[in-house]
């Protein structure tokens, strides 16, 4: 793939020139199986729609099957908001091509997830509006967004890697919050025959159990 290799000609460029980590940011991570964080990159802090500074947060994740993938990332405050520019690597590997990818923010991983509740600060660049770039998906053509959750529809993401990007801006005064990860495989064949099958048969035993 081109695009991981070009990632981490920009991670090293920019791990160059990037200020020391002070207090309030992004301090680590921990993911479920499949996803590799790189250490953030912090250019300036409590950036909260400034357009001529970017963090930067590059993902690279690998599917094998079609469970969420969960990234908690341990926060300090910074005294602000800090806005990072993710940019993904999403490689599907489950042998089924998904029609939908959800991103969603929130607290807790598996089963103790937690929405992000409207207004908390943590969000995907809301309510500023001012996406720049705007969410993207190599694999999509439509993108659904909210303040904790963007949809990508309208498209297919085969078994290859693609890359997505979004912001997120990050608040004071949580000690950690969560990226999640939902691909939508495409209904299989099979299920549907199996469910219209299943309709025959129960209609089948219906007319024969009034006929007797
Ligand atoms: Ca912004
Ligand atoms: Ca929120
Ligand atoms: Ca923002
Ligand atoms: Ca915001």
């Amino acid at each position: 793939m081109r695009f991981p290799t070009r990632f981490c000609s920009v991670c090293l460029l920019l791990t160059a020139v990037a200020l020391p980590a002070s207090a309030g940011q992004i301090t680590d991570w921990s993911a479920d199986e499949g996803a590799d964080v790189f250490p953030p990159i912090h250019m300036m802090l409590n950036n909260d729609d400034n357009p001529d500074f970017n963090n930067y947060l590059f993902i690279s994740k690998v599917f094998e099957d079609n469970t969420p993938i969960d990234i908690e990332f341990t926060v300090e405050d910074t005294r602000g908001v800090t806005e990072y520019l993710v940019q993904e690597t999403v490689d599907n590997d489950t042998g089924v091509d998904w029609i939908q990818y959800d991103v969603f923010l929130g607290f807790g991983t598996g089963d103790d997830f937690d929405p992000s509740p409207a207004g908390d600060g943590l969000d995907f660049d809301m309510p500023n509006l001012d996406f720049s770039p705007p969410p993207l998906s190599q694999a999509f053509a439509t993108t659904h967004k909210a303040e904790d959750a963007i949809t990508w529809t309208n498209g297919l993401h085969k078994s290859a890697a693609k890359n997505y990007s979004f912001r997120i801006d990050v608040p004071d005064g949580i000690t950690s919050f969560t990226l999640r990860q939902v691909p939508t495989a495409v209904p299989e064949p099979g299920t549907l025959v199996l469910l219209g099958t299943a309709l025959v048969g129960l209609a089948f035993g219906l007319r024969r159990r009034r006929g007797a």
